[in-house]
């Protein structure tokens, strides 16, 4: 079908300006846009989350200069959806309170950073360029056990060496260079990842990259840096599943023209940023976005209370043969034990910032997540665990350990992901697929421990990356793991 269709652009946009039925057009006109923000990692997350922001900031100032460059890090498909179609592309709420279909015109130019590195660093160093925004997810960060840049990976030590950049943080400082000996304008780099204080990890690996090159090409960067450019933190919030065909399908149906690049998204968004920027930023509070100087309670709640739970009912959602969250949530037990995960262990770790109900948080999370419009799949959260659970989980654990008490639900939760690792099949025999970056070493940990949940505990709780060195030495916190995979394997 939609081989026949026309694809959405600029000049069918314009055919269809409007008719406005089951859709919205761009807020702004796409062809007087200049591009202002460069963003790295332009999956479907960004396009629903911070491109409508800059849009909807941009509409409510008469601002013209703030489109965006996309950036995609590894595969071209997202270059190769937008560029046929002019970079537009649309976002379709799914569930209570959906709006109508919402076309983006925010998107100016998408580049391909495998492709074209040397683009990558141009528009970054480009002076009309003021901010750079990243959702690289976690694995992008490239960091060791220590938390540094892993200067053992293999693709940081060719951008160390001095190619054309790959990874992020080599793309970032490489630009950087370029622009302070041009125009040395000031510039913010504005991390959008789930990870906990996410502007200062950053700013830390820009700094371990820096110091990892020879002086004489450091030399004065990091000084520049330290006056000119700005790394706040940032805690964004929606939920945003993997495009489906039947979505496409969707799409063309309320549009009647091809888009390859729609996104569906639910209907809640959030954004609580750092205000602490270089320079001029587009005016996100005015579509919506939190603009504080407290951006780590924000970040905390969101982390502990909704990314952990989401997590939980990954693992022990896709253990059962559920497909969906909403599927998992709907599921009496899990939904019991999500709670009391959000409300035993994460809730004593937490400081509430101004004007959050926490109750009614909690409440909100299981909610959305309930919301069966979505089809989020539980293998999709489920995707990268040894990344995820640090930030999610461990944090509560830590917490809870520190002033004694074993948190159960939280062991739980880590014990569900060495189950989902171990098993590789759920309730009825299918396979759950096991994507993460340290697929083969967990796999291997896991082989190890085979038909036995203390071998298996032990041998995955020697996966330093993930739990350091002071969880495998903590009895208390072993023995409920080893308690609840037993349980687990017994059904
Ligand atoms: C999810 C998140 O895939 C995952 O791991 O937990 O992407 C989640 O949907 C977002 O953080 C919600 O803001």
């Amino acid at each position: 079908m939609s081989g026949e269709a026309q694809r959405l652009r600029l000049d069918t946009l314009d055919q269809l300006s409007g008719q406005g039925r089951g859709w919205i057009g761009p807020a702004l006109d796409p062809r007087a846009l200049r591009v202002g923000v460069v963003h790295l990692g332009i999956g479907a997350f960004h396009r629903a989350h911070q491109a409508i922001f800059t849009e909807l900031a941009g509409a409510a100032t008469g601002r013209d200069d703030w489109g965006i460059t996309g950036v995609t890090q590894r595969s071209a498909s997202v270059r190769d959806q937008l560029m046929p179609q002019d970079g537009l592309y649309s976002v379709l709420e799914r569930g209570p309170g959906a709006a109508p279909l919402r076309v983006v015109g925010s998107v100016r130019e998408v580049v391909s950073g495998a492709a074209d590195p040397a683009v990558v660093v141009d528009r970054i160093a480009d002076p009309a360029v003021r901010v750079i925004t990243l959702t690289v997810t976690e694995k992008g960060y490239r960091r060791d056990a220590a938390g540094r840049l892993d200067r053992s990976d293999p693709q940081i030590a060719a951008d160390l060496a001095g190619r054309p950049p790959r990874t992020v943080v080599g793309q970032l400082v490489r630009a950087l260079q370029r622009r302070r000996a041009g125009s040395a304008r000031p510039v913010t780099v504005l991390s959008c990842d789930n990870l906990v204080s996410n502007g200062e990890v950053l700013q830390g690996l820009v700094h371990d990259f820096l110091d990892a090159l020879p002086s004489a090409e450091a030399g004065g960067l990091a000084d520049w840096i330290a006056t000119s450019v700005r790394f706040p933190t940032c805690m964004v919030d929606r939920i945003v599943p993997a495009t489906t065909a039947e979505d496409r399908a969707d799409a063309l149906a309320l549009l009647g023209l091809a888009d390859e690049g729609v996104v569906v998204a639910e209907p809640f968004r959030q954004w609580v940023i750092e205000d602490d920027f270089a320079a001029d930023r587009p005016a996100w509070e005015r579509a919506g976005a939190v603009l504080t100087k407290d951006v780590a309670a924000w970040e905390a709640v969101k982390l502990r209370m909704l990314n952990a739970t989401h997590s939980l009912l990954a693992y022990l959602g896709a253990l059962r043969g559920h497909d969906t969250i909403a599927a998992a949530v709907s599921d009496d037990q899990l939904a019991a034990v999500a709670e009391a995960l959000m409300v035993e262990d994460v809730t004593p770790t937490l400081r509430v910032p101004d004007g959050l109900d926490l109750d009614d948080y909690r409440r909100q999370v299981l909610k959305r997540f309930a919301n069966p419009a979505l089809r989020h799949r539980t293998t999709q959260v489920a995707m990268d665990g040894s990344q995820k659970l640090p930030v999610r989980l461990l944090g509560t654990v830590r917490d809870r350990l520190a002033v004694g008490v074993v948190p159960q639900y939280a062991a739980l939760a880590v014990a569900a992901w060495m189950a989902y690792v171990a098993e590789g099949r759920e309730a009825r025999g299918r396979e759950l697929p096991l994507d993460d970056p340290l697929a083969d070493r967990l796999r291997a940990a896991a082989t190890a421990g085979v038909g036995d949940p203390r071998r298996l505990v032990d041998s995955l709780l020697r996966v330093e990356e993930i739990f350091g060195a002071d969880l495998p030495e903590h009895d208390g916190f072993r023995a409920a793991l080893i308690d609840h995979v037993r349980r687990l394997a017994a059904g």
